[in-house]
């Protein structure tokens, strides 16, 4: 059975919400990373980062939230939650998944780093307001690449709408509009789905 390590209001959300969709068996381990958890001796053996989300699956231990959604979508291909390897539209996938974590969600992590995340006297408040324009340009690229379709590769839900979707629920709870009327409906649309209402639920 695999495990899955995470914590409510993180990146774990992906991953569960991944499992869910795919109907994989899993054991979920809460690690409360506000009492500080992640720095365990116990935790840092399986993750030296100290982070959310790891998946173990025998003698595997994968971190990386994209990575272990595809993973999960590879396991599971009925799932359709990757697809085919080799394909245009596997090229695709890997294009929106690596934008979501190198341009999407890195003004987000600024945003939180310099609120709340990073020691105090590393904090420098006055770098948020660039990281909100920043994911303006970054939402701007993503509302014109998902133009009026519902999903981004093809004509089916995959783990970049997942990546997505969580990162723009992301955004609205820093409180930055999305600024584009399909980024909004897309969002609500996938957030909606019944596997994420229960990878909440999971992580609550
Ligand atoms: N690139 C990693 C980022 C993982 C990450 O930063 N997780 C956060 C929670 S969303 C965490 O565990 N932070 C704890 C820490 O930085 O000590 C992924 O996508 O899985």
């Amino acid at each position: 059975m695999w495990q899955v390590y995470g914590c409510r209001n993180s990146r774990s959300n992906r991953v569960v919400w991944a499992l869910e969709e795919a109907g994989a068996a899993y054991d979920y381990h809460k690690v409360n990373l506000f009492a500080g958890e992640g720095r365990s001796p116990e935790y840092l053996a399986l993750n030296p980062g100290g982070k959310v989300p790891a998946l173990v699956d025998g003698a595997l231990i994968l971190t990386e939230s994209a990575a272990i959604c595809t993973y999960i979508g590879d396991c599971f291909p009925d799932s359709g939650l990757t697809p085919a390897i080799g394909s245009p539209e596997r090229a695709q996938y890997n294009q929106w998944c690596f934008f979501v974590l190198s341009e999407l969600e890195q003004s987000l992590w600024t945003i939180a780093k310099h609120r709340f995340a990073l020691p105090e006297k590393r904090r420098i408040p006055a770098v948020i307001e660039t990281a909100v324009w920043e994911f303006d340009v970054a939402a701007k690229v993503l509302a014109i690449g998902l133009g009026e379709r519902e999903f981004l590769v093809g004509h089916r839900f995959t783990a970049a709408d997942i990546l997505t979707a969580h990162t723009l629920a992301w955004a609205r709870a820093c409180e930055i509009t999305l600024g584009h009327a399909y980024l909004d409906a897309y969002a609500d649309r996938l957030l909606a789905r019944p596997a994420q209402t229960r990878a909440r639920e999971k992580e609550a």
